[in-house]
């Protein structure tokens, strides 16, 4: 991959970030991103395949509810939309390729602003596409996946797919039929529904039956629509449990396959999983992943962090090496992600205004999914930790275990098992012993 500049370099004075070892003091340097190094049978690179969100690191200048933005990015200052999208874009591919990312992830208008008519949107959209497969053609870097913004403009304040009102379902229904061709004619390798507004504040004035049908009614639509224009790729749902709404549907990774499997749709989505809405739903990243992996879902990842203090969609750049460390090695025992790759939905704190920060982010997180992959693979292959995970279970090789596991034995002849059983002793779940062998590793 070479650098690809625009007509003006945007992050002036910043090379193409390089591996340079953990002895580097050099903060523009990866310290354990050995993109080419293998490790399990893979380089790190095809492990990750880390994307860029293009909508925290290019379009979010970091207002919040008491303020207004804080960072003036110099692709945004054009008065014509259109070359604004083209200065915003030249920036993008200038960072992908200095920071050595393979892939991009982007919704429909962060790509380009909206119009205020729906046929100048489509235009919008289209023109800035073609130049997209310039830019990508000319770089190698390629679309992870794409999506739809069918949540911030206020005709959707009652949701896109779920709203009571057929009309906005209509709306919804055009602006994602776009969002899916530019995915396509981009060669999205995916497609990501995140519900956005796809939920309820109340229940009172909630018919959460129909809401639901309707959503899915909406995602067949979309996968015959993909499907029939030759979308080979995965559709990923998003999962969250609240925020923008107080009880979003697409809740968590195991409500979610219980509504891909309740509608028919589980052949052909799966789900890309995000370390804090995990926590939102107060669960670990690493139990969410093994619950989509269970079920042959497990497509893709959004990386961050939640903060711990406060419970809110931070955002914040992944490098707590312990909590990744284990997430990884859920990552490496079940075979890593399926089709996807591991995208930054993270953004720089809003008092991080060099253009410089945003290069330190990235190099931070994708460090960190590298220490912890190297620490996980060593566990994986140098300690016991497989051994004693299955020596938990070993009970179960015995003939009578495995009859119970094959469904060869009834519930008589089970309780007859268990009436000689007043001198068992329960065995320690040495939760102590394995989390020592995650700090021994790393
Ligand atoms: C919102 C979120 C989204 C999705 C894409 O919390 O994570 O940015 O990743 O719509
Ligand atoms: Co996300």
């Amino acid at each position: 991959m070479s650098i690809i500049l625009g007509d003006k370099e945007y992050f002036k004075g910043i090379p193409e970030i390089v591996y340079e070892g953990k002895e580097s003091d050099n903060p523009l340097a990866f310290k354990y991103y050995d993109a080419n190094k293998v490790v399990a049978g893979k380089s790190l690179k095809e492990h990750f395949r880390f994307a860029i969100a293009y909508w925290h690191t290019f379009c979010g200048t970091g207002g919040d509810p008491f303020g207004p933005g804080t960072k003036l990015f110099p692709w945004d200052v054009s008065n014509d939309p259109m070359q604004r999208a083209k200065n915003k874009m030249d920036a993008a591919f200038e960072f992908f390729t200095k920071i050595g990312a393979p892939y991009y992830c982007f919704h429909d208008f962060d790509l380009v602003e909206e119009a205020d008519k729906f046929s100048d949107s489509e235009d919008r959209l289209a023109k800035i596409t073609e130049y997209a497969v310039e830019k990508q053609a000319a770089s190698g870097v390629k679309l992870l996946w794409g999506t739809a913004n069918l949540f911030s403009h206020p005709r959707y304040m009652n949701g896109a797919a779920t709203n009571p009102d057929f009309t906005v379902v209509t709306r919804a229904a055009a602006q994602i039929k776009n969002a899916i061709d530019a995915t396509i004619r981009l060669g999205g390798e995916n497609y990501v529904f995140w519900g956005g507004r796809e939920g309820y504040m109340t229940l009172l004035n909630t018919d959460m039956k129909s809401e639901l049908d309707h959503m899915a009614r909406f995602l067949h639509l979309c996968k015959d629509y993909a499907r029939g224009q030759g979308f080979k790729g995965n559709f990923l749902i998003e999962p969250k449990p609240m925020e923008p709404t107080k009880h979003q549907y697409d809740f968590d990774a195991a409500t979610v396959i219980g509504f891909l499997r309740q509608y028919d749709l589980l052949d052909d989505f799966k789900l890309n999983l995000e370390v804090n809405h995990a926590t939102l739903a107060q669960h670990t990243m690493q139990h969410e992943m093994q619950v989509a992996a269970n079920a042959g879902a497990l497509g893709s990842m959004d990386a961050n962090r939640g903060d711990y203090q406060n419970g809110w969609d931070t955002d914040q750049f992944p490098m707590n090496i312990g909590e990744l460390t284990e997430m990884m090695l859920v990552f490496l025992e079940v075979g890593g992600l399926q089709g996807g790759g591991v995208n930054f939905d993270a953004k720089t704190r809003r008092n991080s205004t060099d253009l410089e920060d945003i290069f330190l982010a990235h190099i931070g997180g994708m460090d960190a999914f590298a220490r912890a992959l190297l620490v996980a693979d060593q566990i994986l292959t140098n300690s016991d930790y497989q051994k004693l995970k299955q020596k938990r279970y070993q009970s179960f090789s015995s003939e009578q275990g495995k009859a119970f596991e094959s469904g060869e034995m009834d519930l008589k002849a089970l309780a007859e098992l268990g009436r000689n059983t007043d001198d068992l002793t329960p065995s320690s779940g040495k939760q102590e012993l394995f989390e020592n062998i995650i700090n021994q590793y790393i």
